[in-house]
Parts: structure tokens; C-alpha cells; sequence
């Protein structure tokens, strides 16, 4: 009678400890209190030695079913609290799946890359091809076959980056114009290529000034060109890419490979004409030379000067997209600067 009592407040304490538990910490430490190694359970059961022989098997009986009871009631105590602790962490890591995804960071073209794609398309329409050449070079393309020897002083226009100085002229090319040998020397008349490209010159920086560059050559060479020829494919193209409002401009100017020569160049977009840093307060920016090809750069190659003539130009692309998107500074383009670069990406 007395191990039924002892046994009943046992269950009752356990039960309501068990309720009252409310982590898993706290129902491991009720388990070791009841049901472990020195559980009351446990030691209750050990005890049963010392009771009278009469009473030992219904307190036997009783003590493991109360065993059986609490186990049970821990073990689905135990898992109502692991779920609900599962449920409470998997409502804080919440992963809304219906929001939509960071984008990937895409790249895309270099506004450099799109201005040529865009002139090749424009110029491919005047019925010229686009080529590419070399950026190294050997002095005799960059310079003497343009009609500028070693001892001329126009070399002084082009400060050059020397690769090679040990005798052998090997230059980084400071301009696109070695390809007109190169390409004349390829092919017979009639010629109708542009090559775009990169440029470098030991120069120094301003906001129209760049040491690494991109310009864009032409070379028209056939029977009966004139100036005339010149003058309208460089409208045309002012004309496509800048709309037929802007203002160009032809001014005489001196290159050795080409008699006569011209500067071309646009009223300044960044100031609207008025004067800039850009345009150095002249309201225009030179977008490139031209000229009618020079007689003896048609000779130099094998073309018979008296049979054919022809026109060339070299405009700077950096500046076309300045001029045509209003970009005040040429340092921007190889800046890496991706705010820049953004605004192209959808153009
Ligand atoms: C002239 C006559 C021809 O029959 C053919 C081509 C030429 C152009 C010549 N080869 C030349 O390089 N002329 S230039 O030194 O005046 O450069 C042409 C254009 O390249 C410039 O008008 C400018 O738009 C661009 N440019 C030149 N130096 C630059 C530059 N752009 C950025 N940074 C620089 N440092």
C-alpha cells in the first residue's frame, strides 16, 4: 500500500514536471531525474529487494509499468518540442521563394566594341569592307611607306613606343594607317576598306587625349576619285551617326602621305559650340585627318600614280562616341569605371 502511494506521487511530480518542460534541454534533464542511471524510477526499482517477499511482485509490476508510462510520455514530449523547435528555426532562416533572383552580373559590349560594329555596318553600306591589321609594327608600314622617313620631322607628331631598340624599327603603331600599304600591297584596284583598331602614342592625358586609342582608317583607291568623293563619305557618315543637324568642318592640314590634306571635325556636343575643356575653347573637336592619297604612296606599293588616285582618312572612335553621346572626358572609355560602362548596355 505505502510503495502505491510512493509510487502514484511519483507519477503525479513526473507528469507535471514533464508538462511544464518546455526545451529539449530541459526534458533531457527530466529523463536523467526519473528515468536514468539514479532516476527515482530506477533507484525505486533496485529498492524493491528490501521490500517484504508478499509484496515485492505487485510492486514490481506497478514500478515498470510506471517505467513503460513515463518513457512513452518523454518520448512524445520529446517529439512535440523537437518539432515545434524545428518549425521556430525554420520560420526564421524563411526562404521566400517567390521572390524573384538576384541577376547575374552580365557582361557586354565595350561602347568601343558597339561604335565599330556601328561604322562597319554604316561604311559596308558605301560598299567598303572592314579589315583588321597588326597593332605592332615595323617602322617601315607606320612610317616610311606613308612618305615620312627616319630624318622627317612629322615623326615628332606621332611620339612613339619603341618595342624593339636594339636596331630593328619596331613600333607599337601610332596610328591606323600602316594599313594602307598593307592592304594596297594585297590587293589591285579598285580599293575600299576600312580598319578599325587600337593606337598608342607616348602622349599626354587630357580629356581628348589618350595614350592607348582607337581609330578607324579608310583607304578608297580607283580611277577618276576626287576630293569630292572624300568629302561626301565623311558627310554621309557625320551625317548617320550625329543626325543632319550637327555642323562639320574641313580645314587644310599637313600629313605626309596625303596631298592635299584635311582636318575634320564637329561642333563640340559637350558645350553645344560654345567652348569647353573638351574642345578647348574652340567649340569644334577634330574627329580625324584625311587627304587624297599621296603620289608617292601609290608608287610606293606598285600603283601606277598617274592611273589611279585615291582618298584616306583616320578618325578617333573614342571621339565620334564623345561628339555623338556627349562623353567629356576620353579617359572614361579604358577607366573600367562600370557606371560608365552601364549606361552603354542597353544603347
Ligand atoms: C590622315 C590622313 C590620311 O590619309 C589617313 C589618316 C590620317 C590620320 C592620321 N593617321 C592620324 O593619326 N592623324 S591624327 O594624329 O590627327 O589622329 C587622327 C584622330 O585620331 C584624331 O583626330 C583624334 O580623333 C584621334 N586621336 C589622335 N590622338 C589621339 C586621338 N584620340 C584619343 N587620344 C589621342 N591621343
Amino acid at each position: 500500500m505505502v510503495v502505491q502511494e510512493s509510487l502514484g506521487s511519483i507519477r503525479e511530480r513526473a507528469l507535471a514536471e514533464l508538462n511544464a518542460a518546455d526545451d529539449l534541454p530541459e526534458i533531457e534533464r527530466w529523463e536523467r531525474a526519473y528515468l536514468g542511471a539514479r532516476g527515482e524510477v530506477t533507484l525505486f526499482l533496485r529498492s524493491l529487494g528490501s521490500l517484504p517477499t508478499e509484496e515485492r511482485p505487485a510492486a514490481g509490476r506497478a514500478a515498470n509499468a510506471l517505467k513503460v508510462e513515463l518513457a512513452a510520455a518523454h518520448e512524445g514530449r520529446r517529439r512535440g518540442l523537437a518539432a515545434a523547435d524545428l518549425e521556430r528555426r525554420l520560420a526564421g532562416d524563411a526562404v521566400d521563394v517567390t521572390l524573384p533572383g538576384r541577376a547575374p552580373l552580365v557582361g557586354t559590349a565595350h561602347p568601343v566594341s558597339r561604335m565599330i560594329d556601328e561604322l562597319s555596318e554604316i561604311f559596308a553600306l558605301m560598299g567598303f569592307q572592314t579589315v583588321f591589321g597588326p597593332e605592332v609594327e615595323t617602322g617601315r608600314y607606320n612610317f616610311d611607306l606613308l612618305n615620312i622617313p627616319s630624318d622627317h620631322p612629322a615623326r615628332d607628331v606621332w611620339d612613339t613606343i619603341q618595342v624593339e631598340t636594339s636596331g630593328a624599327e619596331i613600333v607599337l603603331r601610332t596610328h591606323t594607317s600602316p594599313m594602307q600599304a598593307r592592304t594596297m600591297e594585297a590587293t589591285e584596284p579598285p580599293v575600299r576598306v576600312v580598319v578599325p583598331g587600337r593606337a598608342y602614342r607616348y602622349e599626354a592625358q587630357d580629356a581628348s587625349h589618350e595614350w592607348m586609342f582607337h581609330q578607324l582608317e579608310g583607304l578608297a583607291v580607283d580611277e577618276r576619285i576626287t576630293m569630292a568623293d572624300l568629302k561626301g563619305v565623311l558627310r554621309e557618315l557625320a551625317r548617320q551617326l550625329f543626325g543632319p543637324e550637327r555642323r562639320i568642318r574641313f580645314r587644310c592640314d599637313f600629313f605626309p602621305f596625303v596631298e592635299p590634306g584635311v582636318d575634320f571635325a564637329v561642333d563640340c556636343a559637350i558645350c553645344g559650340g560654345k567652348g569647353c575643356r573638351v574642345c578647348k575653347q574652340t567649340g569644334w573637336l577634330e574627329m580625324g585627318g584625311a587627304g587624297m592619297v599621296h603620289p608617292k604612296v601609290l608608287g610606293g606599293v606598285g600603283y601606277d600614280p598617274a592611273r589611279y588616285s585615291g582618298f584616306a582618312f583616320g578618325l578617333g572612335i573614342e571621339r565620334l562616341i564623345m561628339m555623338r553621346d556627349g562623353v567629356d572626358d576620353v579617359r572614361a572609355f579604358a577607366g573600367n569605371d562600370l557606371r560608365f560602362l552601364r549606361q552603354f548596355a542597353g544603347a
